[in-house]
C-alpha cells in the first residue's frame, strides 16, 4: 500500500511531513511481511534484541532509555480552549501555546529518519463503538507495539473510508531528552502530540491517550463511558455467564484479575478475558450497559507474573511478544522479580549491565512490561471481536490500600456507587514516575486518564443513571490489606474468585447481605474460605469496618472535595453528608 485513498489523511500526512521533514514516509499496512521487515530493521538498529528463539519464538527485548521507563503525569497536558474544561486534576496548556511549543520541537525532527504512518482501529472492526486513529511516529518500536496493541493497518483505513473522523496522533522520540518530553491532548481537535519519550503509555497513542483521555471526552459528549477497566466473563458450573468490568489503578491487578484461574474449590467455574486495561461502555437497546475492549493486546506488568500468580499471562508471553526493560538470562530468556523457581546466579539487568544474585538492585525494572497479542491468551473470551460487546452485570472499583478499606462491599445504589468510585484512594505504583506507595485519591482509577474536568466526569457518571434502565450493580474491593508485619492478608490472585462469586451472586440477585454505614457486605460465611490458610480472625480483620479509621479516611477525601469544589456535583456532596451521618 503506497497511497492512502482518504484525502483527509493524505493532506494531514503531507502537512506533518512538511513540519518534521523525514527522509522517507512509510504507510504501515499491518502485513506479516511488514512485521518481519521492521523487526529485522529494529534488530539491525539495536532497538530490539532477539531472545532465545527456541524458547521464545518471535520474542524480542527492548531496553528503553533509563530515564524513560514509565508514564510522566507531570508532563501530560490537556489542551482545551478554556482552562476550566481541563479541570483541577489535569495539567493544562492553551492549545495555541502547546501547538507552538511542540511545533518548534517537531520542526525538522525527522531529518535522517523514516516517518511511519500507522492507521489503527480501537475496537472490533465494524463495531459502532470503534474509533479510528492514525499515529505518525518516527519509532519503529512504536510501530511494532501498535500492531500488537491495536487492529492496525489496512483494515483500519478501510473502516475509515472517506471519513474525516479520525484521531490525529503525532509522535517523535526526538532525542529522548526528558527536558523536551510532552504528552499533549487536544480533545476539541481529536488530536494528540507526544514527544521526547519512547515508553508505553506516553507513545502508544491508541492506549491511554486516545482510548482514555480523548475517549473519556468523546464519551461525555456522545453519552458513553471510556474507563480504565478490565472486562471479564464468569461462567458458573451451571453454565450461566455474566460479565463484570473492574477499575483498579495502574499496577493494581487488572491484568491478573482478568485472566485468573479459579481455585480448586471452585470446580466448574470459568473465567474468560475480554480486556485487561480499558473498557468502552454504552447503553444497549435492552437498557443494559454493553462493553467492548478497544485494544487487541496486553501491555502488562512483568514483575510478579508467575505460574502461581498468573499462569495465563505466562502463556500469553510464550511467543510473538515484545519485552521492555526485563532482565535476561545467559541463554537469552527473560527474567523478572517474582518469577517461578530459583533466582538465577547471573543475569543481565534491565539496563544491560551484569547482575549477580543477592544484588540490592532489581534485575528487571519494577515497571518492565510485555506486549503480547491477545490471541495468545488461553482464556480469551469468545466475544472479544463481537461488534456489540458484552453486557455488564457488575462494576467493581478497587484500590491498593494497606489499611482501612475492607475486602469487598456493595453500594446501596448508583449514586452511592459513583461516590465510592469517585472517592477511591490508592497507593502509587511504579507505572508512573514519582514516589511509590503514597495514598492519593484516584477517582475511578482515572486520575491520570480523565481527559476533561473531573467534576464534569462525576456528573456524567451520575447522569448516565437515567439512561441505563437495567444498570449494573457497583462494588468496591481491596486485595491489598496488610497485617502488622506488612504482609498481604488476603491471598489474592486466583483466590479473588471467592470474592467475585459473591459479587456475581449479588448482581444476579441470588444472595442476601449485611448492611453497614459503608454499604452492603457479605454475611458471615458467604465468602467461601475453604482450603485457604486464613484464620477466622484474619477474615474478620479483612472485612472489618473501623469507624475511627473511616473518620480519618473521610478527612482524606476532603483533599478531593476541596480540589474539585467548583465543579463537584451536589449529588456527591449529598452522598458525603449521608455517609457521615450513617457513620
Ligand atoms: P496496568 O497495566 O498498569 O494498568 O496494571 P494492572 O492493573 O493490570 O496490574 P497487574 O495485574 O499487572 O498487577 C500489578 C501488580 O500487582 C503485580 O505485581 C501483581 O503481582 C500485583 N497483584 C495483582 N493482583 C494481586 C492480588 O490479588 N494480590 C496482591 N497482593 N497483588 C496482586
Ligand atoms: C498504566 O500505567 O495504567 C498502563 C501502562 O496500563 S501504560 O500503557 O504505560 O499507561
Ligand atoms: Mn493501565
Amino acid at each position: 500500500m503506497s497511497n492512502a485513498r482518504n484525502a483527509h489523511v493524505e493532506k494531514w500526512v503531507k502537512e506533518v511531513a512538511e513540519m518534521t521533514q523525514p527522509d522517507a514516509i512509510e504507510w504501515c499496512d499491518g502485513s506479516e511481511e511488514e512485521r518481519e521487515r521492521l523487526t529485522q530493521l529494529a534488530v539491525d538498529q539495536g532497538v530490539l534484541t532477539p531472545l532465545n528463539q527456541e524458547k521464545r519464538p518471535g520474542c524480542y527485548l527492548h531496553r528503553s532509555d533509563p530515564r524513560d521507563v514509565a508514564r510522566v503525569e507531570h508532563l501530560t497536558f490537556i489542551c482545551t480552549r478554556e482552562e476550566r474544561d481541563a479541570g483541577p486534576t489535569n495539567n493544562w496548556m492553551a492549545p495555541k501555546e502547546a501547538y507552538d511549543k511542540l511545533g518548534g520541537l517537531f520542526s525538522g525532527c525527522m531529518k535522517g529518519r523514516t516517518m511511519y504512518v500507522v492507521p489503527y482501529a480501537m475496537g472490533p472492526i465494524g463495531s459502532p463503538m470503534t474509533k479510528i486513529g492514525i499515529e505518525i511516529t518516527d519509532s519503529v518500536y512504536v510501530v511494532l507495539n501498535m500492531r500488537i496493541m491495536a487492529r492496525m493497518g489496512a483494515q483500519a483505513l478501510e473502516m475509515l473510508g472517506d471519513s474525516d473522523d479520525f484521531n490525529r496522533g503525532l509522535h517523535s522520540t526526538l532525542d529522548l531528552d526528558p527536558e523536551k518530553r510532552f504528552i499533549c491532548h487536544f480533545p476539541e481537535d481529536n488530536t494528540i502530540w507526544s514527544c521526547g519519550s519512547g515508553y508505553g503509555g506516553n507513545v502508544l497513542l491508541g492506549k491511554k491517550c486516545l482510548a482514555l483521555r480523548i475517549g473519556s471526552y468523546l464519551g461525555k459528549t456522545e453519552g458513553w463511558f471510556a474507563e480504565h477497566m478490565l472486562i471479564l466473563g464468569v461462567e458458573s458450573p451451571e453454565g450461566e455467564k455474566s460479565y463484570v468490568a473492574a477499575a483498579f489503578p495502574s499496577a493494581c491487578g487488572k491484568t491478573n484479575f482478568a485472566m485468573m484461574i479459579p481455585p480448586d474449590e471452585f470446580k466448574g467455574w470459568k473465567i474468560t478475558t475480554v480486556g485487561d486495561d480499558i473498557a468502552w461502555m454504552r447503553v444497549g437497546d435492552d437498557g443494559r450497559l454493553w462493553a467492548i475492549n478497544p485494544e487487541n493486546g496486553y501491555f502488562g506488568v512483568a514483575p510478579g507474573t508467575s505460574n502461581k500468580s498468573n499462569p495465563n499471562a505466562l502463556k500469553c508471553v510464550e511467543k510473538n511478544t515484545l519485552f521492555t526493560n526485563v532482565a535476561t538470562t545467559p541463554d537469552g530468556d527473560v527474567w523478572w522479580e517474582g518469577m517461578d523457581g530459583d533466582v538465577p546466579e547471573e543475569l543481565t539487568d534491565w539496563r544491560g549491565n551484569p547482575w549477580k544474585k543477592g544484588s540490592k538492585e532489581k534485575a528487571a525494572h519494577p515497571n518492565s512490561r510485555f506486549t503480547a497479542p491477545m490471541q495468545n491468551n488461553p482464556v480469551l473470551d469468545d466475544a472479544v471481536d463481537d461488534p456489540r460487546g458484552v453486557p455488564i452485570s457488575a462494576i467493581i472499583f478497587g484500590g491498593r490500600r494497606s489499611t482501612t478499606v475492607p475486602l469487598v462491599l456493595e453500594s446501596f445504589n448508583w449514586a452511592h456507587g459513583v461516590y465510592l468510585g469517585a472517592t477511591m484512594g490508592s497507593e502509587t505504583t511504579a507505572a508512573a514516575t514519582g514516589k511509590v506507595g503514597v495514598v492519593r485519591r484516584d477517582p475511578m482509577a482515572m486520575l491520570p486518564f480523565c481527559g476533561y474536568n473531573v467534576g464534569d466526569y462525576f456528573a456524567h457518571w451520575l447522569s448516565m443513571q437515567s439512561k441505563i434502565a437495567r444498570p449494573p450493580r457497583i462494588f468496591q474491593v481491596n486485595w491489598f490489606r496488610q497485617d502488622a508485619d506488612g504482609k498481604f492478608m488476603w491471598p489474592g490472585f486466583g483466590e479473588n474468585m471467592r470474592v467475585l462469586k459473591w459479587i456475581i451472586d449479588r448482581a444476579e440477585g441470588r444472595v442476601g447481605a449485611r448492611e453497614t454505614p459503608l454499604g452492603w457486605v457479605p454475611d458471615e460465611g458467604q465468602i467461601d474460605t475453604q482450603g485457604l490458610d486464613l484464620s477466622p480472625e484474619a477474615m474478620r480483620q479483612l472485612t472489618e469496618i473501623d469507624p475511627a479509621a473511616w473518620k480519618a479516611e473521610f478527612e482524606l477525601q476532603d483533599e478531593l472535595f476541596d480540589k474539585v469544589a467548583d465543579s463537584m456535583p451536589a449529588a456527591l456532596k449529598l452522598q458525603r453528608e449521608l455517609f457521615l451521618s450513617r457513620l
